[in-house]
């Protein structure tokens, strides 16, 4: 393989620092990347296609027989850059949109991620809402998004809210917010199709006591959504352990205001009087 092809290291270089934030103990987290039409033209002469098919477990007819590139199942994110060909892989769908085929990476065996129904059903909802421009998602294990998930009430509204006002870059860097999944065994096609309901409307999806999905263009803006959350969930984490009530904060008409000057639309949804 040819590391120096953008995709293949971009996708490396998240890995690393995904890995450098302590999001992604032992096997934690996974990522997956949609190719272009021109990435898979360039990464064909490294490709096997005498693999078999095997079940996504779930059905994405609309990705009918696109690639991925995506981390293997129980693989560490630290040894992504280590190894590469060991620990992620390319793979392509068949015509129905069922079953998936290794073409590349995996070269000691191995399966792609254990959340590939997630990822595949949140891949599709984005093809599709985005206009063809989403093409990463991301799941990893930040340790204080997840602490509020064990005291906060696991609503989409209150939970929004409470992120955007803990500093000012947050509405405009997630301005629909951030959609939640109660507890779920993950896995399997149940939390994957809870997972893709919500990423209709939302890129951040928080799943209850566990970590968050998030889904964007490229890989900048997608590890960036997910440090900017992350980082807003810390100040939260702070504010409440301070253990008094916020004397001043970011008001409804502040994030209206905001709002006009950096040209998103804010759904009033969340600018709700507390
Ligand atoms: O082990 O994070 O959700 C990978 C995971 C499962
Ligand atoms: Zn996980």
């Amino acid at each position: 393989m040819d590391y120096n092809i953008k995709f293949i290291k971009e996708f490396i270089q998240l890995t690393i620092n995904g890995y450098e934030q302590n999001w992604h103990e032992r096997n934690g987290g996974n990522l997956s990347y949609r190719l272009k039409d021109e990435e898979v033209e360039a990464i064909q002469k490294y490709c096997d296609f005498s693999g078999e098919f095997k079940p996504i477990g779930t059905s994405v007819p609309k990705l009918a027989g696109e690639y991925f590139l995506v981390t293997g199942s129980g693989k560490f994110f630290r040894n992504v850059s280590l190894d590469p060909e060991n620990n992620i892989c390319i793979i392509q769908l068949d015509e129905k949109g069922e079953n998936y085929r290794i073409l590349w990476g995996l070269k000691n065996g191995g399966r792609p991620t254990s959340e590939l129904p997630t990822h595949l059903m949140n891949h599709e909802i984005k093809k599709v809402t985005t206009n063809n421009k989403h093409r990463v998602i991301y799941h990893c294990h930040p340790a204080n998004i997840i602490a509020l998930t064990f005291t906060m009430p696991l609503d989409n509204k209150i939970i929004t809210r409470e992120l955007w006002e803990m500093a000012t870059e947050c509405p405009v860097v997630f301005p629909s917010g951030v959609g939640i999944v109660e507890w779920m065994v993950p896995g399997g096609r149940d939390i994957a199709v809870a997972t893709s309901k919500l990423m209709d409307k939302y890129d951040v999806v928080i799943w209850a006591h566990h970590g968050i999905f998030c889904s964007g263009e490229d890989f900048d803006t997608t590890f960036g959504l997910a440090h900017t959350v992350e980082k807003s969930a810390e100040i939260l984490v702070k504010v409440i352990s301070m253990g008094e009530n916020k004397l001043q904060t970011i008001t409804p008409q502040n994030f209206r205001d905001l709002a006009v000057d950096f040209k998103v639309t804010l759904p009033e949804e969340f600018l709700f009087e507390k």
